[in-house]
């Protein structure tokens, strides 16, 4: 290590005196104008994290479906998953080091990751659509540089599509190429496939409108269509030409606000979709006849994939199990549908994809959703080779069909993380092969009415929860008080936890009727004062 060097450089990106960040479920994430230092500091990092593991390593700068003004950064590991959990912690010491110590905290961070210096380090840099970002990734290139690490800038990317060129540079290959042409051509490639054997196939065209948030999604989209079939036509809104990031639009705000975005025009029964702003989640929704407006979130996503390769799976024949991973945000009749209508295992995890992912691993087929509708599919190295080898040699014609669906499908999921572009593919597919509308998508089970709030308090670290976030261990007697408003309704339930991703506590309440909902979740917001 050069210190003179990186004294230099450090010293072109200071840390604001005082301020303390911690990463977080999603990386760091805050005002863009407090976090130079911390992108170039974690250009460090990603050089220390690709020298101990010997492997690519992914940055990415967004702030996802923040406001437009803030910014964020979070490691991409080398199979594509978030950053391992141990290093989060070197992140936030290295962050947080005074100019002084910080060559002090990297070889402590040495010694304690085992990092052989003298290794090779590449690193794959991604940035959203933000103004604050291009900036902030020319200081993830100033602190790869001057610890003498390689990078390749993949600029103006989604951040799944980061996460995917991480897997495939890391898998030789075996994921796929490593380029945004790579990843066009092997989702298109699928899609298409699964398109043709729709029943309708070659005989009408299918419309999609779609919110981008003003975000990425909308750019990333515009360089896919050439590949798509011709019969899908895609409509895209909120490109981010007129409007601002994430404002009033974009799939958080469709989920938290449960009604339609602003700038997207729609019909009754017209299958629209919204993406967030770094393209990573997705909801759908439409407005019945009546002019009401119908959330599909990504519960409701889970059900029907899980619907689907359900049935794949048991035309295989093979034992493969298929479990479902939700969190504790999950509606509680989707729950009820998928573990006793379908009879698919579900599991509850603490909230924040590194904990879904996790568990998903445990399964031949685990497929995982968050509510806000980030989510993929994960097969087990074991599934995949059984698959496509039945899809190439299965005597029997229906196994071999099946088979060879099940392929396209796992080409076409991104399994490296939640993907918006990959996910609607998967949706769109799967409702053309079962000939399945909107209407009759959502008609699958009837969400329970809920509600998600937030509230500032002092110091949102004292609420400590336990089973999956669903129980408060402190402060003592929260969670009784909340038991005791829970009672007072039907089909009721509440909990509480402290975000990790805002410096808020969350509410989340669910009862038989809207009105029940949002009365218990104001009284719970009152009990956590
Ligand atoms: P926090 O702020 O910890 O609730 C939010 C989402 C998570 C996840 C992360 C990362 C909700 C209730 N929470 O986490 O599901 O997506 O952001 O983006 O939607
Ligand atoms: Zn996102």
């Amino acid at each position: 290590m050069d210190s003179e060097a990186l004294k230099k450089y450090s010293a072109l990106h200071p840390k604001p005196p005082g301020l303390t960040l911690q990463y977080g479920t999603a990386g760091f994430r805050t005002k863009a104008e407090q976090l130079d230092h911390v992108m170039f500091r974690m250009g460090l990092l990603a050089v220390l994290r690709s020298k101990a593991v010997v492997s690519t390593i992914g940055v990415m700068v967004t702030a996802s479906h923040n406001p437009e003004e803030d910014n964020g950064v979070k490691l991409v590991d080398p199979l594509g998953e978030m950053l391992h959990p141990s290093w989060e912690e070197y992140a936030t010491q290295l962050a947080n080091a005074e100019e002084e110590e910080l060559q002090k905290i990297i070889i402590d961070i040495c010694q304690k990751a085992a990092v052989n210096q003298h290794k090779d380090a590449l690193v794959f840099i991604g940035r959203d659509t933000r103004p604050s970002s291009e900036k902030l990734s020319q200081s993830v290139i100033d602190g790869i540089s001057v610890l003498g690490g390689q990078y390749h800038d993949y600029g103006l990317v989604t951040t799944p599509q980061l996460h995917y060129m991480v897997c495939c540079q890391n898998t030789q290959g075996q994921y796929g190429k490593a380029m945004l042409e790579g990843y066009y051509e092997k989702l298109s490639k699928a899609f298409t496939e699964l398109i043709k054997q729709s029943p309708s196939a070659g005989e009408s065209q299918r419309h999609l409108k779609i919110d981008c948030a003003n975000g990425i999604g909308a750019l990333k989209l515009s360089e896919m269509e050439p590949y798509f079939p011709k019969e899908v036509i895609i409509h895209l809104f909120n490109d981010g030409t007129k409007e601002k990031l994430n404002h009033l639009c974009g799939a958080d705000f469709v989920k938290v606000h449960q009604k339609p975005p602003r700038g997207l025009d729609m019909k009754p029964n017209e299958r629209c979709c919204s993406f967030d702003g770094d393209a990573d989640r997705i909801v759908y929704y439409y407005k019945d006849a009546t002019g009401h407006f119908h959330l599909i979130d990504g519960d409701k996503i889970a059900t029907l994939i899980s619907i689907f390769l359900k049935e794949l799976l048991a035309k295989v024949g093979e034992t493969l199990h298929m479990a479902v991973v939700q969190t504790a945000y999950a509606n509680g009749s989707s729950t009820r549908y998928l573990e006793e209508t379908l009879k698919v295992p579900v599991h509850c995890v603490k909230t924040g994809v590194k904990h879904l992912h996790h568990k998903a691993q445990e399964f031949d087929v685990g497929v995982y959703f968050e509510a806000n509708g980030h989510g993929t599919v994960l097969f087990s190295k074991a599934a995949e080779t059984k698959i496509r080898q039945l899809a190439k040699e299965g005597k029997d014609d229906e196994k071999r069909e099946a088979a060879k669906v099940l392929e396209n499908m796992i080409d076409l999921i991104n399994q490296t993380v939640g993907d918006a572009i990959s996910d609607m593919l998967v949706i769109e597919a799967i409702l053309a092969l079962k000939g399945l509308t909107v209407q009759q998508w959502d008609a699958i089970y009837a969400d329970l009415p809920n509600r998600l709030l937030k509230v500032q308090v002092a110091d949102r670290r004292v609420i400590v929860t336990t089973d999956a976030e669903r129980c408060v261990v402190t402060p003592p007697g929260l969670q009784e008080k909340i038991d005791a408003l829970v009672k007072k309704y039907k089909l009721s339930r509440a909990f509480v936890r402290p975000s990790g991703t805002e410096d808020v506590v969350r509410i989340y309440a669910e009862a038989d009727t809207q009105e029940n909902t949002d009365a218990l979740a104001h009284e719970v917001s009152l009990a956590v004062y």
